[in-house]
């Protein structure tokens, strides 16, 4: 049985090493990544997130905590993006212009390789630009993540840079509301990852 605590303690504390051999031990005796994912390493970020508005962990322990939980998403993307299907359909994905926050748009990502879908990754930092590259790669569906109350407003742009092509754009992050999507005409949102991948199904009919 994977030990949940330390996986979520050793994030919390940016023990990238601990961290990692938690969650290969998890792996070896067969546990379900899934859980780790859901029961341990999100919760860890949540409770970081927290800790950083009540002023008891800053930017540096933010920023090591998120390479602990980038080291443990390497290991678990193997298994969950693991498919033998052709691709359902491509969708690039990137986190908007001015926001460096990558791990929940990695996450959305890998749920959406594991789901069957190809997946262009643009990176962080992407302005409407940066995502018409992967539109012009093939993609039908732009997913835009934001963590930031300050960046989310740039998706009105990417919107707008999109509204005479076929393409469907989604969106999500921590700030991102149902009712902000609905505001600046996006076709979809989710608060999740698994959400995400409902939200290409449903728009591209699988
Ligand atoms: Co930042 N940060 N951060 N940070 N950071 C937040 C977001 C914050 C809420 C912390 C807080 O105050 N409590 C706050 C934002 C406040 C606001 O805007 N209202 C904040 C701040 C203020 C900042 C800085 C400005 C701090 C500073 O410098 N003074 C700065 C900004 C830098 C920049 O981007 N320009 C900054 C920097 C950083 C670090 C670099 C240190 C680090 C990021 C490292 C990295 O990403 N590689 C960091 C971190 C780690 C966080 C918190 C603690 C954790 C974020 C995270 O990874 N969550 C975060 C607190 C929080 O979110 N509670 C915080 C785990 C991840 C799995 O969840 O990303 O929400 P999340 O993704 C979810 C869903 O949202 C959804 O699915 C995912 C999985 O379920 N989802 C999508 C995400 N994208 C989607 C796209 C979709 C669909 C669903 O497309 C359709």
């Amino acid at each position: 049985m994977a030990d949940l605590e330390k996986i979520k303690s050793g994030i919390l504390a940016g023990q990238r090493d601990a961290v990692v051999a938690a969650i290969q031990a998890g792996i070896d005796a067969g546990d379900s990544v899934a859980e780790m994912l859901d029961e341990a390493m999100i919760p860890a970020m949540r409770e970081m997130g927290d800790k950083f508005s009540r002023n008891e962990v800053y930017v540096p322990q933010m920023l090591i905590a998120a390479r602990a939980m980038q080291a443990g998403l390497e290991l678990v993307e193997p298994i969950l993006a693991e498919t033998d299907h052709e691709p359902l359909g491509k969708v690039c994905i990137g986190t908007v212009k001015g926001d460096l926050h990558d791990i929940g748009k990695n996450l959305v990502a890998i749920m959406l390789k594991g789901a069957g879908y190809e997946v262009v990754d643009l990176g962080v930092n992407c302005d409407t630009a940066k995502y018409q590259t992967g539109v012009d790669q093939g993609a039908t569906i732009v997913a835009c993540s934001s963590l930031l109350t300050t960046t989310m407003t740039y998706m009105k742009d990417v919107v707008e840079h999109f509204k005479d092509q076929d393409v469907k754009i989604i969106i999500g992050g921590a700030p991102v509301t149902q009712e902000f999507s609905d505001s600046i005409g996006a076709d979809g949102y989710s608060d999740d990852a698994n959400g995400a991948v409902k939200l290409v199904d449903s728009l591209l009919g699988k």
